[in-house]
């Protein structure tokens, strides 16, 4: 840890200000201390960074790699200092010298290179691995463009791009005589050896260079920094590309585009898959170049053969996105390292674990064949290897399966199957909550499970509690610590002390106020971004996430028209007065949830400026949810919205997060909203709706009507009344998409059925609310347990039963 006092710090950050910006205090911007600070912070991590690279080879450890396509990292300039053992006396400092260290932190562009849960969790895991001495690291691509940037006008969505790399990153290392080529297209020509083996030679490939910037990441403080490695693509210096100076090729401008493009900008769509060349093209470049450098990093740290990869490395694959690992590893084994098939294989299917973080049927990848053979020809030869390979055991091992190989086929019907490619391929397949790894075990992957019973296990996934308590809440984390000492940052489960406490009257009050004060600074940001006042002293209603229909953010809109329909019906209503906040980016052209934006939006605008309701009810879209903006929510949420349609949510993290900061759930019995409940207990959740075999029941049987639920609920038929008379829109046919969806579609994800159910668990919420013991008690006794979902737990199960890593001591 650092032994930096706050006096030194100012001194660094004169000097620095002088030598890098040729600026005085007196006259530095904030965006000025920003960098100067980042470089202090730098100056301290890059002997760290050697040493830990050092001591990881010294040791001979074993490493796990981390493959994603996506790292949501947010800001980095205060989690570093806290890592780092400074926050405190930078906070100081910046002060003394007359600015706020929260604007000084605004500085810094979010790195938004991840969609949500997914991106997020990989983020989480790498601050896990670091904290506790794990050597491991992740591989993911460097974006130009990250996830959109979310504008709301005139109610409606509209996206605007990322250009988050405009000024520089201070935190990135660009390290090019790193670099490795990747080949797309051209064609493969096959030699027999001499020995009898196989040579592949390709012919007119398409090079392009991945260029590595590295990115620290820094435990807690603890002296340990692994690594984050994002690729950049680059056009091939002529020479490699076997072209002319001059030629045209090289200064084709079409072409050198065509190739940075490869890192050019995050897919926007979570949990709908497209298949876009240019997305495959993205797996590829991300694959090709991290294996082949965990391939010489072996070879150069270790000095052993190959054959003995499994016991150094292991390679988990974030989703299916990274599945093309499996063709990749056996090429490089095959075909540069001259091993057989089999060694291949038997390296292969022990080095590689795959990560599944979805059931929804619209999100599995699948390939079309002729794309992967036209531009990956020798990945192609294997994948259909492979496929072969694995239908041959199917038919003579398992006679009970031979009907469904159609089903189990990693090539079917013309398309490859990247879940397939990646359970066959993988020694481990996890789901990441309790349910999600049932559903998988018992639907999903049923077949798949009958045959590897013992690769799929489950890791409920988890949250770093450094961020996302200590970060973001230092107010709560001090009152924690007050009371139970601060051990519990080091070990998040000695949360559970505080129930010991939770009748505490005064500390309870303590809690209170600390809520309170968290409220009071959201207010003001709301305030400051939409001009609408809110009652900081209103039960704060939190749903942040993707917009999503399974999410059922239209089911919370609902709820709000019908508060808001007995309001205007009887204003005198004693109510405890309520502010419902919603963030969330819908992906560009998903039609329907940018509908529900607009109907959120819409429903807000009426609400909010109705004198008749006293201000008993607000409604608050937060644009552009992000990493950042989730910081200043979650330590004001009182209640966390967790309402999926029940088997339809993996696990969840943001459930996590509020959690942490002490709000009471309101959710169904899906994800990892299950686990909690299991932990706090009834009387601490508010738990409603159909369960996960009801709902897989409506859909295998039918029986659900959503219009003999219009006919009979008054509630329900005056809602969706307003939205089709469009009593909500200016254009009449505004929201006619969403009540057709309802009506005539059925209602696929159950608002309706729910609906009452949802009602009845608010109305208890309210009455709990009013009693403030009551409510501080339960709120205490979430956070007390929140612990159990620290990524450190969730890492600490990884590394044991999947990675078979030790902490380097
Ligand atoms: C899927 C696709 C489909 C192809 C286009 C691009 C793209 C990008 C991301 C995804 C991922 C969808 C899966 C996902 O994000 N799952 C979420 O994972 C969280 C972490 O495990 C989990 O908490 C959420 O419940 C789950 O929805």
């Amino acid at each position: 840890m650092s032994q930096l006092t706050a006096n030194d710090l100012k001194e660094k950050l004169k000097k620095k200000l002088i030598t890098e910006k040729g600026v005085e205090v007196s006259t530095a911007s904030n965006k000025d201390i920003y960098y100067a600070l980042a470089s202090i912070v730098n100056d301290e991590i890059m002997p760290k960074w050697y040493e830990t690279i050092k001591r990881y080879q010294d040791k001979n450890l074993k490493q796990v790699y981390y493959l994603s396509m996506e790292f949501l990292i947010g800001r980095l300039l205060e989690s570093n200092l806290l890592n780092s053992g400074l926050l405190n006396i930078a906070k100081e400092a910046l002060e003394d010298l007359g600015f706020c260290s929260e604007l000084v932190f605004a500085e810094e562009r979010d790195a938004g290179l991840g969609n949500g849960g997914l991106g997020r969790l990989a983020a989480c895991f790498l601050d896990s691995l670091a904290s506790l001495y794990y050597p491991g690291h992740g591989f993911g691509i460097r974006y130009r463009y990250g996830l959109f940037e979310q504008r709301i006008i005139h109610g409606n969505q509209v996206e605007l791009p990322d250009y988050w790399l405009k000024e520089p990153y201070p935190w990135e290392t660009r390290k090019e005589e790193e670099a490795f080529v990747i080949q797309f297209h051209g064609k493969v020509h096959m030699f027999k050896r001499n020995d009898g083996s196989l040579e592949f030679k390709y012919e007119n490939t398409d090079k392009v260079l991945a260029v590595p910037y590295d990115i620290p990441v820094l435990g807690y403080q603890n002296e340990v920094v692994n690594t984050l490695r994002l690729w950049s693509a680059e056009p091939v210096a002529y020479q490699e590309a076997g072209q002319e100076e001059n030629s045209e090729f090289y200064h084709d401008l079409d072409h050198q585009h065509s190739i940075e493009q490869i890192s050019g900008f995050l897919y926007p769509d979570d949990s709908n898959y497209e298949g876009k060349e240019l997305r495959l093209k993205q797996q590829y470049f991300l694959v090709s170049s991290s294996i082949q450098n965990i391939i010489r990093s072996f070879k150069k740290n270790y000095r052993l053969p190959i054959s003995r990869l499994p016991e150094k490395v292991v390679i988990q694959i974030n989703d299916t996105h990274p599945s093309l690992a499996v063709p990749e590893l056996m090429r490089i084994l095959m075909d540069e390292e001259r091993l057989d098939w089999d060694t291949a294989w038997e390296i292969t299917t022990h080095v590689l674990a795959y990560t599944n973080h979805t059931t929804l049927s619209e999100a599995l990848e699948t390939w079309p064949e002729e794309m992967i053979q036209n531009l990956l020809p020798r990945i192609y030869m294997i994948i259909d290897e492979i496929n072969e390979r694995f239908c041959k055991s199917i038919w003579f091992d398992h006679k009970e399966l031979r009907d469904k190989i159609p089903d189990l086929a990693v090539i079917a019907c013309g398309r490859v199957h990247m879940a397939r490619l990646a359970i066959v391929g993988s020694f481990s397949v996890n789901g990441v909550a309790r349910i999600h790894t049932e559903i998988l075990k018992k639907q999903e992957m049923k077949d798949f499970y009958t045959l590897f019973p013992n690769k799929f296990n489950n890791k409920t996934n988890g949250i770093t509690h450094r961020r996302w308590l200590l970060q973001v809440n230092p107010k709560l984390s001090n009152v924690i610590s007050e009371a139970i000492g601060t051990q519990w940052i080091k070990r998040p489960k000695q949360l559970i002390s505080l129930l010991k406490y939770s009748n505490d009257k005064a500390l309870l009050e303590k809690f209170d106020q600390v809520k309170h004060e968290n409220k009071k600074i959201l207010a003001n940001y709301i305030h400051q971004q939409t001009g609408i006042l809110v009652d900081d002293q209103s039960i704060f209603d939190v749903q942040i996430k993707r917009l999503h229909e399974y999410k059922r953010q239209l089911l919370n809109i609902f709820h709000v028209i019908y508060l808001y329909n007995e309001l205007k019906a009887n204003p005198n209503q004693d109510v405890t007065p309520r502010t419902f906040i919603f963030g969330a980016k819908a992906a560009p052209s998903y039609h329907l949830a940018k509908e529900i934006i607009k109907l959120i939006n819409t429903v807000a605008s009426i609400v909010n400026y109705d004198k008749d309701i006293n201000g008993k009810l607000k409604v608050i879209f937060l644009e552009n949810y992000n990493v950042s903006l989730a910081e200043k929510i979650i330590p004001a949420a009182d209640i966390s919205e967790q309402i999926s349609t029940a088997s339809k949510e993996a696990s969840g993290t943001g459930n996590m997060k509020m959690m942490m900061n002490g709000a009471v759930t309101l959710g169904t019995m899906d994800g990892a909203n299950i686990e909690i409940y299991d932990l706090v207990g009834e009387n601490n959740i508010f738990i409603f709706g159909l369960n996960a075999d009801e709902v897989l029941d409506y859909y295998q049987n039918g029986g659900y009507n959503a219009r003999d639920i219009y006919n009979t609920d008054d509630r329900v038929r005056l809602i969706l009344d307003q939205l089709n008379q469009g009593e909500f829109g200016i254009h009449n046919i505004e929201f006619k998409d969403i009540f057709y969806n309802i009506l005539y579609h059925n209602d696929p994800y159950f608002v309706l059925k729910d609906f009452e159910p949802y009602l009845e668990a608010h109305e208890l919420a309210e009455r709990a609310y009013r009693n403030r013991t009551t409510w501080m008690n339960m709120s205490v006794t979430n956070i007390a347990y929140s612990g159990k979902f620290s990524s450190d737990q969730t890492i600490r199960e990884y590394a044991t039963d999947i990675w078979k890593i030790k902490q380097m001591d």
